[in-house]
């Protein structure tokens, strides 16, 4: 053939770059299913089902659009395993004049694909992925000079650039941000909304027996399996949200309720992430919905801010600071991730819920990452890049780009306040406002210290004390530094030792 177009698990777009510079008459299109990638980190058996089941699906939309595609199933006997060596066979198969590759999401795969070319003697085009607002070069272009990133000011210069919710020069409605208006805690209620759960059908089970065979190693459950795994069914889960569920998303944007996974989510990540949904084309039917009445505008907001705000916030951050980026550990921490991150067994209700349902769902929304998992671990003081390896093994919507700055920026403070201005920290109190988690722990959210205390109290002043030097002059952190001096050295004392005890229970393996 002329041109060999690589497609990626995460690049399932027919308006992928890469495609849009092939001809189906004479180029061909690669896909491979390869065990370096499902398990350079142990992903969660239902990513593995998610992924494959798409990229096969998606071959299909591919063939249907004229291309042909050569695919490589995983148990194919011939199949190297690896990217390069899966490229190295189909270069000896098909003698490629070139390849052309839209630019992968994770770094490792960028510099491996930057030695292809002088391995297999042909030019390898790279091309920059359209997929997003914006590039790695605008992003590089807007950082560069700043004293200081902020998601905030980035947010508003997207706006601008894209003119999403803009009225003229000045943002719809006269804020730039709504959330005053949101981080309402839910109600349970009968009527709540559930995501579009979709049946598995051929295709998907015979994936799902070969996850089965294969990673049964893996960690979570792999059934029930309800995940759309074609662009015509992420279509209509997104659709079930603009119309059951995006009304309410800002409200109870930061929520939590036990049994309640989604709440008014839309779990749409790992459609966006993978190329089933379109980012571009989902804020602008978001801003429709306003424009119609059908919304009001703090969750049209809301909504689009994580999206054309944060979404592409983080990416631009992680292309900016890898590859050392995930290395990062400003607060010195050094200890390992709790044994129950892997069962979920633990008698902290909060996190048996966020982990229980992760482990399920392959699935928690943002506010049980940041301020239960993510909160646990920073108050432990659990290595990041533990942490790091553990949000991207879990998650359906995990790819470095995206998990990384999360994690080791915005949940673990680990870049020391390049991606954030404050370590996301909290006590019991925090979780007790906005969940129904704490009526049913067998703590008790309002003790401090003790036995029988909320452990997330003692180890919130624990972490303040511990990091006081990295932390102390930040000027967000001022009032509970205020508090902790206040309360002298008795009661800090009693804190320490409350923190120290649950630790040492906690990492020598007791029922915590
Ligand atoms: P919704 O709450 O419905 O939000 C809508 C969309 O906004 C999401 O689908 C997502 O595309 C985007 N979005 C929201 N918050 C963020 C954010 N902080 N960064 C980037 N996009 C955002 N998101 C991932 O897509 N992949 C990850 O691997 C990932 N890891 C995370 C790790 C940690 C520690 C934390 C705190 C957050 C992480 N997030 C990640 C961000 C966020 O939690 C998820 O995007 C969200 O929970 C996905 O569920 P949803 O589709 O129901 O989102
Ligand atoms: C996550 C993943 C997995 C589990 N398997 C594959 C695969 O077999 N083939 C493939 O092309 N992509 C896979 N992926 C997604 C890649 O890891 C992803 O494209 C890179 O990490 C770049 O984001
Ligand atoms: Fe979590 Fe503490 Fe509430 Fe229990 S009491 S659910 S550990 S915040």
């Amino acid at each position: 053939c002329r041109s060999l177009v690589l497609v990626l698990g995460d690049q399932l777009s027919l308006d992928l770059s890469s495609l849009k510079r092939a001809d189906p008459a004479h180029d061909r299109v690669l896909m491979i299913e390869v065990m370096a990638e499902a398990t350079y980190v142990r992903h969660h058996k239902k990513k593995i089902v998610f992924l494959f089941s798409a990229m096969r699906h998606f071959a299909e939309e591919l063939k249907e659009a004229g291309w042909t595609v050569d695919y490589v199933k995983l148990n194919d006997p011939a199949n190297s395993g690896s990217f390069k060596g899966e490229v190295k066979r189909a270069c000896e198969r098909l003698r490629p004049q070139r390849m052309v590759v839209t630019e992968p999401g994770e770094w490792r795969v960028l510099e491996d694909m930057r030695s292809w070319s002088d391995a297999f003697s042909l030019p390898v085009e790279i091309l920059t992925d359209t997929r997003f607002f914006s590039t790695v070069a605008d992003f590089r272009a807007w950082a560069d000079g700043r004293k200081q990133l902020r998601m905030e000011y980035f947010y508003r210069e997207m706006r601008r650039s894209t003119g999403l919710l803009m009225d003229g020069d000045k943002p719809a409605g006269g804020k730039w941000n709504y959330d005053a208006d949101n981080r309402k805690p839910a109600q349970p209620d009968l009527f709540m909304p559930e995501p579009k759960r979709f049946k598995p059908d051929a295709i998907t089970q015979e994936v799902l027996d070969l996850v089965a065979s294969r990673f049964s190693g893996h960690i979570g459950d792999l059934e029930p399996f309800w995940f759309a795994v074609t662009r015509k069914d992420a279509e209509e889960a997104c659709e079930h949200f603009l119309a059951d569920m995006l009304a309410d998303f800002g409200t109870y944007q930061d929520a939590m309720l036990s049994g309640r996974k989604f709440l008014f989510h839309s779990v749409l990540s790992a459609y966006l992430n993978a190329g089933l949904l379109d980012a571009k084309v989902l804020c602008r039917k978001v801003e429709e919905a306003w424009k119609a009445d059908k919304v009001p505008l703090n969750a049209a907001e809301g909504f689009i801010r994580q999206i054309l705000g944060w979404r592409e916030y983080v990416r631009g951050i992680y292309w900016l600071k890898m590859p050392d980026y995930v290395d990062s550990n400003a607060l010195g921490a050094d200890r390992p991730l709790p044994d129950f991150y892997w069962t979920g067994q633990t008698r902290m209700r909060c996190l048996s819920e966020a982990i229980g349902q992760t482990l399920e769902e392959a699935y928690a929304h943002h506010i049980q990452r940041l301020m239960v998992t993510g909160n646990f671990a920073l108050l432990a003081g659990v290595r990041p890049k533990e942490v790091h390896e553990w949000y991207l093994m879990v998650y359906a919507d995990a790819y470095e780009w995206v998990e990384a700055p999360n994690t080791i920026g915005m949940s673990q403070f680990a870049d020391g306040g390049l991606l954030g201005s404050k370590p996301y920290v909290s006590s019991g109190n925090y979780i007790d406002r906005m969940s129904d988690y704490c009526g049913a722990c067998s703590y008790d959210v309002k003790q401090k210290t003790g036995p029988k205390a909320c452990p997330f109290n003692a180890l919130y002043w624990d972490f303040l004390d511990r990091n006081k030097d990295v932390l102390k002059g930040n000027p967000r952190l001022g009032q509970p530094y205020a508090s902790w001096h206040r309360m002298g050295p008795e009661k800090q004392q009693l804190l320490k030792e409350s923190a120290a005890d649950f630790l040492k229970r906690l990492f020598e393996g007791e029922d915590v």
